[in-house]
């Protein structure tokens, strides 16, 4: 016989948005319990973005969650290299505010041990999980805990924060929502490295085809590389990805390093509408995936989060408007950065020669690329999306 209990929020998964949810709703006194599937160091070691836009930062700032964001430093200018030429872009906003290179894993490193101290309720190597009466006014959850035991929540609100392949999408009936996906016909190769740091977000594009490196710690760097469709990671030996960076980032000192983690994936977006089935909210990557390009799809599940707990807390006031714009609200969001990130890797990849097999949009992404570096108009406008103030 499961053993039952009640809670306002069943959240199922323990990742950014999960944890978030979770946070901001203790901070406005709505119980919650998070069910995830993983251990606790699987959740709190697996690498995923890095960056946190301003809105977010603010969020967490507002709502006495600004100590997640740890020590880290104001993303005040990314860096574009164009066939080895360098622009600096302005991260910041007219009134000198800026988003944080945070990396994913200390953020969700942090809200874990935060929520734990605030006395949350976070259950890991939860098995089994499933979703029951969704359509109903009292959905439930089953799940089998860490002893093995059978065990049933019954909550007024389910929270679907467990990724593209969790349970929570997977349980509402066909037809009932809509997927728009896009794919971007490339692949990027993601490769983690100990090795040293660039100063900034640094971006390149030119003959020798698009490249990227970001900060994931003191002394770890993420690359990135556009790469075929058919590429296997077989076709990517060590000496090959430290010749190409050094070729496409027109370094040839480049610090290398070893190499901890590399994989291939291809850029794709996807978004389900609506983001509600009865009384299941899908939040962050359950509702919609987006090209790691512009950086959004951590910032995307923070802002689902918030508007999320907005909405709950609301709710408990008696105040239903929230629940029910919740989908509209996210999903003009959704479409917004979805936009900006297509725009981003049109015209990053775009202006890589023979990236673009149409010579016409080739030289349109350049003219793009050209303007941002020229207008003062276009750079604030990239930058108010890329801070998440528009
Ligand atoms: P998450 O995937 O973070 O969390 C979902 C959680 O649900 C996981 O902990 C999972 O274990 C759990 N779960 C799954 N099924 C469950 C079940 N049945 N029961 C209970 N729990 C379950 N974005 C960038 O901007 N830059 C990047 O460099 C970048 N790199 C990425 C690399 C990878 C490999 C991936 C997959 C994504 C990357 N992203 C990147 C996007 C990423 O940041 C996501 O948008 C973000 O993690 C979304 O957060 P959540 O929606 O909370 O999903």
């Amino acid at each position: 016989m499961a053993q039952r209990e009640t809670t306002t929020v069943a959240i199922i998964g323990g990742g950014v948005s999960g944890l978030t949810a979770a946070s901001l709703l203790k901070r406005s006194g709505v119980d919650s319990i998070i069910l995830e599937s993983r251990p606790r160091d699987y959740v709190e070691e697996r690498q995923r973005a890095g960056f946190v836009e301003y809105r977010g930062v603010r969020m967490f700032e507002e709502r006495g969650l600004g100590h997640v964001l740890g020590d880290t430093r104001a993303n005040t200018s990314i860096e574009i290299l164009v066939d080895g030429e360098s622009h600096l872009v302005d991260q910041r906003d007219p009134t000198g505010e800026a988003g944080r290179i945070c990396p994913q894993t200390l953020l969700v490193r942090n809200l874990i041990a935060d929520l734990l101290t605030e006395g949350g309720d976070l259950r890991f190597a939860a098995e089994d999980v499933a979703l029951h009466g969704l359509d109903s006014d009292s959905p439930s959850v089953t799940y089998t805990d860490q002893e093995g035991n059978p065990r049933e929540i019954e909550a007024a609100f389910v929270a679907g924060c467990d990724g593209d392949h969790g349970v929570s999408r997977a349980s509402v009936p066909e037809g009932a929502m809509t997927a728009y996906s896009f794919d971007h016909g490339f692949s990027w190769l993601t490769v983690l490295a100990n090795a040293a740091p660039p100063r900034h977000p640094l971006f390149a594009v030119g003959k020798n085809g698009y490249a990227a490196h970001f900060f994931r710690g003191p002394k770890q760097s993420r690359f990135y590389l556009g790469c075929g469709r058919d590429d296997q990671a077989a076709d990517w030996p060590e000496a090959r990805i430290w010749q190409q960076l050094k070729a496409r980032l027109g370094r040839d000192d480049l610090p290398t390093g070893e190499i901890t983690d590399i994989d291939i994936f291809p850029l794709r977006s996807l978004v389900h509408e609506p983001m509600t089935y009865g009384r299941l909210f899908l939040l962050g990557d359950a509702a919609h995936i987006i090209s790691p390009m512009g950086a959004k799809g951590m910032n995307l599940a923070l802002y689902d989060a918030d508007v999320f707990a907005r909405a709950v807390s609301d709710y408990s006031q008696g105040d239903e408007t929230g629940l029910r714009s919740y989908s509209g609200t996210c999903l003009a969001r959704t479409w917004n950065y979805q936009e900006y990130s297509r725009w981003m890797t049109e015209t990053l990849h775009g202006a890589c020669d023979g990236a673009e097999p149409d010579p016409f949009l080739a030289r349109l992404a350049k003219a793009r690329l050209n303007r941002l570096f020229t207008s003062q108009a276009a750079e604030l406008a990239y930058t108010e999306l890329a801070l998440g103030l528009a």
